[in-house]
């Protein structure tokens, strides 16, 4: 098998108003779509986090990656990195995502030559990454602050006609009471088992009270997440973390550095789970140093791919680290890739995160993955199980033109409702 084509294709898909540590949502978010197609007529796709920076190192792979054979993964993989290097751990930058751009080619590669593969031999990615460990992956409802407003086309007003879930996605949520109204749309319209609050919005007693109001609502039984974003100094995680001792599941990256969570860990009785201090490769000699975390969330777009996901799996396994799964908003080829990788990895101990409740529109046949009971069932057919719609992906692409954006920042969107206001690396 030889790869005879490679497409690159950029596309927005609306997105609400939501808040984080680093600002607002724009109303549109960012992806971008990568088919690679063989010369036996197959094509394979992925789908990673879209920005000028990781449109140009794709388009820049190209030559690298024509001629190529899809199943010889360490051979492409070595090229790719002959050509561009590896990125230093810096370049991911200080914001709640990831900014790196390789990781995420290799990621897209990854994906798509195992699509393809997956569609040669007639057996599901997760075969490839070992078996199918598990048929229904279990995900967890992802809270938001949020203002009013449904993004997209939508970005300046609501739709009066929507109903349930879908209504509940375009009102405001602002304190306990407006989380908790969220979480009971989310819970009743997707079954969720767990639940994960977005933190770094607000002062940290306004988002404990959050917590301590979900709990208060749902019972002990729901395991609960709180992600301020490392917005927090260790003193005041340590403070408020007091507070969450026996309310969280685990606590995600309250405070930055691994030497700082490492000093948070040791002084709470609280797993902790990071997407910021533990993030590639080069960092577990010091995540086993420090004992910073207790869970690692994998991300494949950030890690270099499924494969890669894996081996952090098993490195999770033998230095006693639980494994879960971070997510940015997504659309389906992502969100099949995610369920492969759940499906496949035998030591999942949590529920994964996902955005796409918070989206409506799709770019696959057959429209929106279920999510039912809080789970996702493996897609069905070879490779990942999903097939790209062309309208969508078309009319994707001319709203990701019309969009005018080149990548994310959540500061210029937050300055727009609060002019003059300014990420900060530690806020409380
Ligand atoms: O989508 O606003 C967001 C999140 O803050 C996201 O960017 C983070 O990367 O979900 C993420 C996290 O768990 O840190
Ligand atoms: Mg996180």
């Amino acid at each position: 098998m030889k790869i005879t084509e490679m497409h690159v294709t950029p596309i927005v898909l609306g997105d609400p108003p939501l808040l984080n540590a680093a600002g607002l949502h724009a109303p549109w978010c960012l992806r971008t779509v990568v088919e690679i197609v063989a010369d036996n007529g197959l094509t394979g796709l992925a789908e990673v986090p879209g920005s000028a920076a990781t449109n140009a190192k794709l388009e820049a792979a190209r030559d690298v990656v024509l001629g190529r054979d899809p199943r010889n993964w360490h051979g492409l993989r070595g090229a790719l990195r002959e050509r561009f290097g590896v990125e230093s751990i810096a370049a991911r930058g200080d914001k709640p995502w990831d900014q790196r751009a390789l990781v995420q080619v290799e990621s897209a590669l990854d994906v798509a030559c195992l699509d393809l593969q997956g569609k040669a031999y007639g057996v599901p990615v997760a075969q490839l990454l070992g078996g199918v460990v598990r048929e229904r992956v279990p995900y967890a409802a992802y809270l938001f602050y949020k203002y009013e407003g449904a993004g997209g086309d939508l970005a300046f007003g609501t739709d009066p006609k929507a109903t349930g879930w879908a209504a509940a996605r375009q009102k405001a949520a602002l304190d306990p009471a407006g989380v908790v109204a969220q979480a009971e749309a989310m819970v009743a319209e997707f079954g969720f088992e767990s639940i994960k609050l977005k933190g770094g919005c607000f002062p940290p007693e306004q988002e404990v009270a959050a917590m301590k109001a979900l709990r208060e609502r749902f019972g002990p039984k729901m395991p609960l997440r709180l992600d301020p974003n490392a917005l927090w100094t260790v003193e005041t995680s340590i403070k408020w973390g007091k507070e969450l001792e026996d309310v969280l599941e685990y606590f995600e990256d309250p405070c930055r550095t691994q030497e700082g969570m490492a000093a948070v860990r040791k002084a709470l009785k609280l797993p902790l789970a990071t997407n910021m201090c533990t993030t590639s490769f080069d960092d577990l000699p010091g995540s086993v140093r420090h004992g910073c975390e207790d869970i690692i969330l994998t991300d494949h777009h950030f890690w270099g791919g499924l494969r890669a996901s894996m081996e952090l799996a098993a490195h999770c396994r033998t230095f006693g680290r639980g494994v879960s799964m971070h997510s940015n908003n997504h659309a389906g080829i992502s969100f099949a890739a995610m369920t492969h990788l759940g499906a496949a990895m035998p030591n999942l101990t949590y529920a994964l995160d996902t955005h796409y409740p918070w989206q409506w529109e799709e770019i696959i046949i057959g429209g929106r993955i279920k999510i039912e009971g809080g789970f996702v069932t493996l897609p069905k057919g070879p490779g990942l199980g999903v097939e790209l719609d062309r309208a969508a992906l078309a009319k994707a692409h001319a709203n990701f033109k019309r969009a005018g954006l080149k990548e994310r920042n959540d500061e210029i969107e937050m300055q727009k409702k609060v002019p003059g206001w300014k990420f900060a690396q530690t806020r409380w």
